[in-house]
């Protein structure tokens, strides 16, 4: 055994190797995950590494570009230039869908700026590319990480940039785990380099990555299921899940897939919070940066389900987790080792582990809904995100309120758009109104009412024409303390409101052409849109018929 690595920061929880019934189970799990549509083809995936090695040629023509440019007296760094394409996200991790984008970072020399990339990148991704390849693409500069996005083929394109404090980057260069080569840069530099060097290290740090990759695929799925993820809503990330799953790795170094994933329900549903989950010792490096310490910095006190980045400078991926979302989770990890204990002893089908959540139908009898409402498409995708970024504070004042002993935000926010003829309905829609909805075509759950048609306007009596709004709601489930009579939420969801309207962006730019309503919804009052074909909506009790 000396001689065997040993995965973490704590010995293994056993080294069996799986039995022939365990590599069954891991069998029929590939097989649900194949059904349930998790796996590309491995054509769509070629298209991914064509359009990569594309990516890395328009990335060296960028760097020559800039040489020229900069210093075009000097040949041997024109001749040197060149930078490296790597991904992180699903595509680094190897759990990617067929609706996957491919998170990708350019890493340049020194002298190539974040100004340099968004001045000539562009440009030259759409000289380069085959004809009409590249598509809907978007420039975003002052993002919390710059970033680039693109169609590209048809594959969705996230790419960001860093420099190194180095003359020229190797022919060789291929890996960003040196923490020195974070020396010199801005923070969102460092943060452009910290998804690849967190996913890199993850992988580094489990012992067997095909057995990692398809029970994190397993996870994904579940998690997205039963709407446990999203990490702006509180809940874990994609990162967040992949590192949860891979610690399970390490304490199960031999085990099959599924072993995986019935002791992931197992280790993480009984983990003893706020003790954090670590792939590895938390490690130092070498700049002043601040580095996740509960026991040097007060805040990181307060994370409640901390799971931590390995690479320098270690962070808390879940410092997100409210209470709430903390008592859902761990109540969708208890089912979840119920229904995979089952399914080892071939008593139940994998398929039972990823049924749909039941958030809308059986979840709750009073939801909040938050909505956010522009009538400019582009004031809407600022507004929207915002006011998404802060639901979980309305959460955590929910929380606290006597009357709430849990209020579960929903993982997603409903995109809608309206047809509004005059202010009045603009102002009703505002609140929350669904009736100048315009349906989409092509749109997954059908619907018994009709459409209003944009084209009508024969019937429509007023003489301006009507404009579009645009909203987000974003619905929280309220379970209320036994015997609570009142609920009045007027205060939280008034200090809600000021949280976001008091932001810069919204004072100078965006009012009054945006708006934010909260509003009680018993669940029979539910939108139709909220539930999928075949699902039932809540009804009201006293106009229950037998
Ligand atoms: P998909 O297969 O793409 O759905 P994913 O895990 O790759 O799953 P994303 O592409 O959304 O998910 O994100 C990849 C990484 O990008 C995860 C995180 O490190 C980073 N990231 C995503 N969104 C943000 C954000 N808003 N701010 C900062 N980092 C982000
Ligand atoms: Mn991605
Ligand atoms: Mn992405």
């Amino acid at each position: 055994m000396a001689s065997e690595q040993v995965y973490g920061v704590t010995p293994p929880i056993s080294v069996n190797l799986p039995t022939e019934a365990e590599k069954r189970a891991s069998d029929a799990l590939i097989e649900e995950l194949r059904r349930q549509k998790t796996f590309e083809s491995p054509s769509e995936t070629d298209k991914r590494w064509k359009v990569l090695a594309s990516l890395q040629e328009i990335c060296n023509e960028f760097v020559r570009k800039v040489a020229t440019e900069k210093e075009p007296k000097n040949e041997i760094l024109i001749k040197n230039a060149r930078g490296k394409v790597f991904t992180y996200g699903s595509f680094r991790l190897g759990v990617f869908g067929p609706g996957s984008d491919i998170d990708t970072l350019i890493v340049a020399p020194k002298y190539v700026t974040r100004e340099d990339y968004f001045k000539h990148f562009p440009d030259l991704l759409v000289s380069m590319a085959p004809p009409g390849a590249i598509t809907d693409l978007t420039v975003v500069t002052d993002a919390f990480v710059p970033i680039i996005k693109f169609e590209y083929s048809d594959i969705s394109i996230d790419l960001i940039f860093s420099r190194i404090i180095q003359k020229q980057i190797a022919p060789d260069f291929d890996n960003l785990k040196d923490s020195s080569l974070l020396r010199g840069l801005d923070e969102a530099e460092l943060r452009s380099l910290n998804g690849t060097r967190v996913t890199d290290e993850i992988l580094a740090l489990v012992p067997e990555e095909s057995t990692f990759k398809l029970a994190l695929r397993a996870i994904k799925l579940w998690a997205q299921r039963r709407a446990v993820y999203a990490n702006i809503m509180g809940f874990p990330g994609g990162v967040a899940w992949a590192m949860l799953v891979a610690r399970v790795c390490q304490l199960y170094p031999k085990a099959a897939t599924s072993v995986i994933v019935n002791k992931f329900f197992l280790v993480i549903g009984q983990w003893r919070w706020p003790q954090p989950v670590l792939l590895k010792p938390i490690g130092s490096g070498p700049l002043p940066v601040r580095v996740w310490n509960p026991k040097v910095y007060k805040g990181d006190s307060f994370h409640l389900m901390p799971v931590i980045t390995p690479a320098y400078p270690s962070m808390c991926a879940t410092f997100n987790i409210t209470r709430s979302s903390m008592t859902i989770i761990q109540r969708e990890l208890r089912r979840g080792l119920e229904i995979s204990e089952q399914i080892m002893v071939g008593k139940r089908p994998w398929s039972d582990l990823f049924v749909k959540h039941t958030f809308f139908t059986q979840g709750y009898r009073y939801y909040i809904s938050v909505v956010s409402a522009s009538k400019d498409k582009e004031a809407h995708k600022v507004w929207s995100g915002y006011v998404e970024s802060k639901v979980r504070m309305l959460v955590q004042k929910l929380e606290q309120h006597s009357s709430i002993a849990l209020a579960h935000a929903f993982n997603k926010g409903y995109d809608r758009r309206h047809l509004c003829k005059n202010d009045h309905e603009i102002e009703q829609v505002q609140e929350g109104s669904l009736e100048f909805v315009i349906k989409d075509e092509g749109k997954d759950q059908p619907s018994e009412e009709k459409a209003p048609n944009p084209e009508e306007k024969e019937d429509s009596s007023e003489s301006t024409s009507p404009v579009e709004v645009f909203t987000t709601t974003h619905y929280i489930g309220l379970e209320l303390e036994e015997g609570a009579k009142s609920l009045d939420l007027s205060y939280q969801v008034d200090e809600f409101k000021v949280l976001c309207t008091s932001w810069k962006k919204y004072q100078e730019e965006l009012q009054p052409s945006v708006s934010l309503g909260v509003q009680h919804v018993r669940n029979f009052n539910l939108p139709d849109d909220v539930f999928e074909a075949g699902e039932t909506k809540p009804q009201k009790k006293s106009a229950k018929s037998l």
